[in-house]
């Protein structure tokens, strides 16, 4: 018979947990309440080249998003070693269906029904964002514990600059700032939940023979490899009109580092923060790090204004 246990958060087994938990609540957002309607006539004058840029780029965010909200947490919650972490791992769901969301209410600001049908048609018959995707899930839906927190922590801290180098690059020359502001509070997120899970990986793995760390390291580094490879050619595909290709490769080359970082293992690629475009980085330091004292989730968030209830707010 199964007895079923109550969740206690008066009796933590891991400290992180907790502190995570308190983090990714605190900083909770919606997309709704973002002012991306202000960056309309930024957007208006934006070459058409750019404009297709920017759809394609959200459009391939919405799709690791999504699959991150189907499949990936799912596949991470099967291995959760406490109640804690499972309830970490809810929050991070539902955010990472709200960053789907918040893409899609940027293209109901920005583009027409009709081309916004064509960005999501975009997204499904791309070869090399369907081939992303399809890698990272096959590990979902297959791998060992073990791999699907590496293949987790290489989506949300590697695979999604390619895209993000875009509103960055625009913010960094004080353009789409809003768009930019939600694409930021999204970073926020990401970076912690890439931590979160890493450390989670870092307790599994360091109970692991050295022979069998060893072995398993090369096996994370084949995949970084092999999704490092489709990332440059999904970056030529989509950055090779603007000229902006080589700045993202070595973006993605920083962050592909930080992944592994998250995971407890060296670097692989040379390139360090001073190798990349200052005008991203620019972009990475401005805006939602200044909080006020009523919110700490950025600037241009809209608080809703609470009013007293009424006799009258009963009748329906
Ligand atoms: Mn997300
Ligand atoms: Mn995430």
């Amino acid at each position: 018979m199964t007895i079923y246990n109550a969740v206690n958060w008066n009796l933590i087994d891991d400290l992180l947990d907790k502190i995570t938990y308190e983090k990714l609540t605190e900083q909770f957002w919606l997309s709704t309440r973002m002012p991306v309607s202000k960056d309309k006539s930024d957007w208006t004058k934006l070459p058409e080249v750019e404009k297709r840029l920017v759809e394609k780029v959200f459009g391939g965010l919405t799709m690791l998003d999504t699959l991150q909200s189907e499949s990936g947490i799912d596949a991470l919650r099967i291995d959760a070693k406490t109640k804690h972490e499972i309830a970490v791992l809810n929050n991070i769901q539902f955010m990472e269906s709200e960053h789907a969301r918040s893409y899609s209410s940027i293209f109901s600001t920005l583009n027409s029904k009709k081309e916004i049908e064509e960005i999501f048609r975009w997204a499904r018959e791309n070869d090399l964002l369907q081939n992303k995707a399809r890698i990272i899930d096959e590990i979902y839906k297959i791998g060992t514990a073990l791999e699907k927190k590496v293949a987790s922590v290489y989506l949300e801290s590697f695979l999604f600059y390619s895209g993000f180098y875009t509103p960055l690059y625009y913010l960094g020359k004080a353009k789409l700032i809003n768009v930019a502001e939600v694409i930021k509070l999204i970073i926020r997120d990401e970076s912690a939940h890439g931590a979160y899970i890493g450390y989670k990986f870092k307790l599994e793995f360091d109970q692991l023979s050295k022979d069998e760390q060893n072995q398993f390291q090369t096996w994370a580094y084949h995949l970084l490899y092999k999704l490092y490879d489709n990332e440059v050619k999904y970056t030529e595909e989509l950055y090779d009109g603007v000229g902006w290709t080589e700045d993202v490769k070595v973006f993605l080359r920083y962050n592909a580092n930080k992944a592994l970082m998250n995971l407890g293992l060296s670097p692989l690629f040379p390139d360090t923060v001073e190798d990349v475009n200052p005008i991203v980085i620019n972009g990475l330091s401005t805006g939602t790090t200044n909080h006020d004292f009523f919110s700490t989730v950025g600037n241009g968030y809209l608080l809703s204004v609470v009013e007293d209830m009424k006799e009258s707010d009963y009748d329906f």
